[in-house]
């Protein structure tokens, strides 16, 4: 992506700075695990290989799943596994030994075990003391060290937790040889600036060249993805995501969207490939049967469609005036809308398009008549690689806005 003036996003990208610079944020993707929390989703054992294979080949880093939660994801999880896929296969479990164990029996190499420890996590759900909750976390943690597994541990509904308390836990988990510490904020209650500085304390507190940290937001008031992001600024190098944003409740960041900002506007070093995205999208929606949103972000049917005359007419010339990446790049297609609002440059190049006569007359009737349409009434066009090459050879609008 080019950094030069003449590019149309210059000064956007000059604005947003390179606060994390070059350096790469990685991508936990967990559609098999979070995204199977998501009232009404559950894959088959073939859907979960397939899904892991695509996600492999798009590049995230590490992709994980549940093992406990049934003996079909225990068999997934083998099987994938046995894949030997270049992302790191990472088994969920609770902080029980029992269910490391189902984790080791299915081959892992990568575990994370995650424990609510806010109080009342602990109090509601465990019914534990803080003292007795640190006793159960580090017996795990050990466990899983002497079985030589790589590991993360995950401080559920830390943004809700008491600091010392928190920043204590970090402590002994790296200590212990952790690799990764998951910092969630479980109930989507933190903004981006709150995120900053919770992530920020933790990472003062414990040694990062031992202790590597990832961010899981959930997405209740739609603050998600802003709020990962802004905990990779305070230093974690890791976020969660899930195709779509399916999960718990409202779920946590889209991959998709993730993945846009990281290389579009964060400028991280990652090498995906953005073309798989759209298909992704669609390959879930099929298997769950729940439909993409059209207005979603980078995926959605309405991601790239333009409707407006003035829209319509700075399009027609330069699709970058109304869109920050090529639809192409992502899998998606830029799609014109005949409507209401289409106005005489639209009507116009309707009208060429359909080698009629494009003059003042013919193109005002037609405006005229695209206003009278009915809501739903709308002519949508997508703009194939053939038709754009042919607006931009010989520019389709034949009308001379009035000046
Ligand atoms: C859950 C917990 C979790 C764990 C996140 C993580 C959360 O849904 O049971 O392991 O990083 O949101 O806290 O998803
Ligand atoms: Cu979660």
């Amino acid at each position: 992506m080019s950094l030069r003036s003449s590019d149309p996003n210059y000064y956007a990208h000059q604005y947003n700075g390179t606060s994390t610079g070059q350096r790469k944020i990685r991508i936990l993707d967990s559609t098999l695990r979070e995204g199977e929390q998501h009232p009404g989703v559950s894959f088959t054992i073939k859907q979960r290989i397939q899904i892991a294979w695509m996600l492999d080949s798009f590049g995230v880093d590490q992709i994980e799943i549940s093992p406990v939660v049934s003996p079909d994801h225990a068999e997934a999880t083998k099987t994938i596994i046995k894949q030997g896929l270049r992302a790191d296969i990472v088994a969920h479990t609770r902080a029980i030994k029992s269910d490391v164990d189902i984790a080791i029996d299915c081959g892992a190499t990568w575990v994370a075990t995650y424990m609510g420890i806010s109080d009342i996590h602990l109090s509601a759900k465990l019914r534990i003391t803080r003292e007795e909750a640190k006793i159960r976390a580090l017996e795990v943690v050990d466990y899983i060290k002497s079985h030589g597994l790589k590991s993360r541990f995950t401080m559920e509904d830390a943004s809700r937790t008491e600091p010392d308390f928190l920043i204590e836990m970090c402590k002994e988990v790296s200590n212990r040889g952790i690799e990764r510490i998951s910092i969630p904020d479980t109930v989507g209650i933190m903004r981006p600036q709150g995120m900053f500085t919770l992530v920020k304390m933790v990472r003062d507190s414990i040694d990062s060249s031992k202790t590597s940290l990832d961010v899981h937001c959930h997405n209740d008031v739609g603050l998600a993805l802003a709020n990962a992001l802004a905990g990779c600024d305070a230093g974690a190098d890791q976020i969660h995501t899930t195709i779509d944003g399916f999960g718990e409740r409202t779920g946590i960041p889209s991959l998709a969207e993730t993945a846009v900002a990281l290389m579009l506007i964060y400028r991280s070093n990652n090498d995906l490939r953005l073309h798989m995205l759209k298909d992704l999208s669609r390959t879930i929606s099929e298997y769950t049967g729940l439909l993409t949103p059209e207005s979603k972000p980078i995926v959605g049917d309405s991601a790239y469609k333009h409707k407006a005359g003035t829209h319509l007419a700075a399009i027609l010339r330069n699709p970058a005036a109304y869109e920050i990446i090529e639809p192409k790049t992502v899998g998606n297609r830029r799609k014109i809308v005949f409507g209401e609002l289409a106005g005489k440059n639209g009507a116009a190049y309707l009208l060429s398009l359909l080698g009629l006569e494009t003059g003042q007359h013919e193109a005002e009737t037609l405006a005229k008549g695209l206003k009278e349409l009915r809501l739903g009434d709308i002519l949508e066009l997508y703009l194939d690689e053939r038709l754009e090459r042919k607006i931009l050879n010989d520019a389709p609008m034949k009308v001379k806005p009035k000046e």
